[in-house]
């Protein structure tokens, strides 16, 4: 059975959501970050980075790093393009969302990551905020005419929702988003995506 190392709210959100609608048997662990609990010994053994997802294998090896997990999971329940130009397609997405869009959130979120001196803080995450509603009105671009960020339902749709619940979050003006608020209506018309935003209490 595959575990789910995952915080609420967190990025470990998508990962959540998929395995949710799998219609698998899975377990969800809750990572405690107000007990940090991310950084102890036990869960370091899992993800050696102290962050969340990891997910357990069948097998017990532990997997970490979203653009891993989903694509893992996305192959394994048929949400993952198999032709070789649509994996290239949501490669690129996906490093999209891991390597750029979710960082620029990180320096909002986590500005001690990128200068020791906390009065940088405020520089940094005033710069994080413009780049993270950038890249979110890009998002609302591609999904001009689109039912879905990729042609069909994929391990990429949860990822984009998560952006979204993130931008709320940040009191960016995401009703101004017009593509990607209606998205977001359809994924919280799928009822999995509903019951992991009640389980893990997320703000849409
Ligand atoms: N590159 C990793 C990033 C994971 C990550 O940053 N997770 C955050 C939550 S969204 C985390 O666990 N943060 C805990 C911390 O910074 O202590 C991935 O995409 O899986």
């Amino acid at each position: 059975m595959l575990t789910l190392y995952f915080a609420p709210g967190a990025c470990s959100l998508a990962a959540h959501i998929v395995l949710e609608e799998s219609g698998e048997r899975y377990e969800a662990r809750r990572v405690d970050f107000s007990k940090a609990e991310q950084r102890s010994e036990a869960y370091l053994r899992i993800n050696p980075q102290g962050r969340v997802p990891a997910l357990a294998l069948d097998s017990g090896e532990p997997l970490t790093e979203n653009t891993a997990i989903l694509s893992y999971l996305g192959k394994r329940f048929g949400l993952w393009p198999k032709d070789a130009l649509g994996d290239a397609r949501a490669l690129s997405l996906i490093g999209f969302f891991a390597s750029s869009v979710h960082p620029a959130h990180a320096h909002i979120s986590r500005p001690e990551r990128y200068a020791s001196d906390a009065s940088y803080f405020p520089n940094i995450q005033e710069q994080g905020r413009k780049t993270f509603h950038l890249y979110l009105r890009q998002i609302d671009e591609r999904l001009a005419g689109r039912q879905w960020v990729s042609d069909a339902y994929s391990v990429l749709d949860p990822y984009t929702f998560l952006f979204y619940t993130w931008g709320v979050r940040r009191e960016l003006p995401m009703a101004d988003l017009k593509n990607y608020t209606a998205h977001t209506e359809r994924m919280l018309a799928r009822p999995a995506v509903r019951r992991i935003v009640e389980d893990e209490k997320i703000k849409v």
